[in-house]
């Protein structure tokens, strides 16, 4: 029996740094409406969905971001996301900043089921941008100041999700989707679905150098659509796209099929649901031939992926006059 998922990017527009979660809840919930009236069984939201990117806004005291954190899900403000999948039978994926009891605070995803237990949860590893002031930068991006690194690894769930009975479910959040070491630790547990938000702007903000426009959304696609080819899984990316207090942030979610083909990818710059149905049997072919782990893959001489953080001067090669 072919074992089939029907899922959605549920893109979001801009969030102002004004406006409340009261605001983002409302139009995901309106998303989750359309995303039932498609016969979706999982829609994936974007990286810190709640609220405006507020990595951008520099706070001196690092306790005065703490309004943008949530150290309850679901809490009065997030409930109707969890009413909505329980009155729809909708799974959702969803990324929010989280603030610990004890404290620590973390740029994190949940898999949330129907029944509005969660089911997977991560927290983002590779954090970009800088943890004090830059006065070169254009915008900062503060990432390192206000999250700690991610300390779940990069785990994968097989969970019963919709009709498609058991799915191998994993999650990356943004700058993750870079790094082909992040999705190779979820390939070497099968994954097949990874669920992906992201916050993107549209400019290079380093100021340290030019970066065509152009370029910054093939890198995205670019890295997704390998990752997927490379470990025979599908990805479903979601933006958050549009002008967010005057910075643009690209959009352009995709769904992705393990043979790294875009099936479905957003047009607009505000809120969008995109959807596929996924044929999961298709992640077999990639994991029974070429990326046969198992059988190809060759520990012995990937030593420094593991052993070393920055790149090494290479041995320099000298004439011997032979
Ligand atoms: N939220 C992110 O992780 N954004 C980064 C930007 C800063 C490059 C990204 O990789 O998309």
């Amino acid at each position: 029996m072919t074992r089939r998922l029907t899922v959605a990017a549920a893109q979001l527009g801009p969030i102002q740094k004004a406006e409340g979660r009261d605001v983002s809840v409302g139009r995901m919930v309106r998303l989750m409406e359309a995303a039932h009236r498609r016969g979706v069984e999982v829609v994936v939201f974007p990286e810190l969905a709640l609220t405006t990117f507020f990595p951008r806004w520099y706070e001196a005291d690092r306790a005065a971001a703490d309004h943008w954190f949530e150290s309850a899900l679901p809490s009065n403000e997030t409930a109707p996301l969890f009413e909505a999948a329980r009155k729809y039978g909708i799974a959702f994926h969803l990324g929010y900043a989280e603030r610990t009891p004890e404290g620590r605070r973390f740029n994190t995803a949940v898999f949330v089921h129907p029944s509005g237990e969660i089911v997977l949860k991560y927290r983002k590893v590779h954090l970009p941008g800088h943890a004090e002031y830059d006065p070169v930068r254009k915008v900062q991006h503060l990432e390192k100041r206000l999250f700690e690194v991610g300390d779940l690894g990069f785990p994968v769930m097989r969970a019963p999700v919709g009709g498609a009975g058991p799915v191998n479910l994993g999650m990356l959040i943004c700058n993750d989707r870079r790094w082909p070491e992040a999705w190779r630790v979820l390939g070497l547990q099968s994954v097949e679905v990874v669920m992906l938000g992201y916050n993107t702007p549209s400019l290079n903000q380093d100021n340290r150098g030019f970066e065509a426009h152009h370029l910054r959304v093939l890198h995205s696609h670019l890295s997704i659509q390998a990752g997927c080819y490379q470990n025979a899984t599908f990805a479903v990316a979601t933006a958050k796209a549009g002008v967010e207090d005057g910075h643009e942030l690209f959009g352009h979610s995709i769904i992705v099929n393990p043979q790294g083909e875009i099936m479905a990818q957003a047009t607009s710059w505000g809120d969008e649901l995109i959807t596929a149905d996924l044929d999961l049997d298709m992640c077999r072919l990639g994991r029974e031939t070429i990326f046969n782990f198992a059988v190809h893959r060759r520990v012995e001489a990937y030593g420094r992926i593991t052993a070393q953080t920055g790149a090494e001067v290479p041995a320099e090669w000298q004439p011997t006059g032979d």
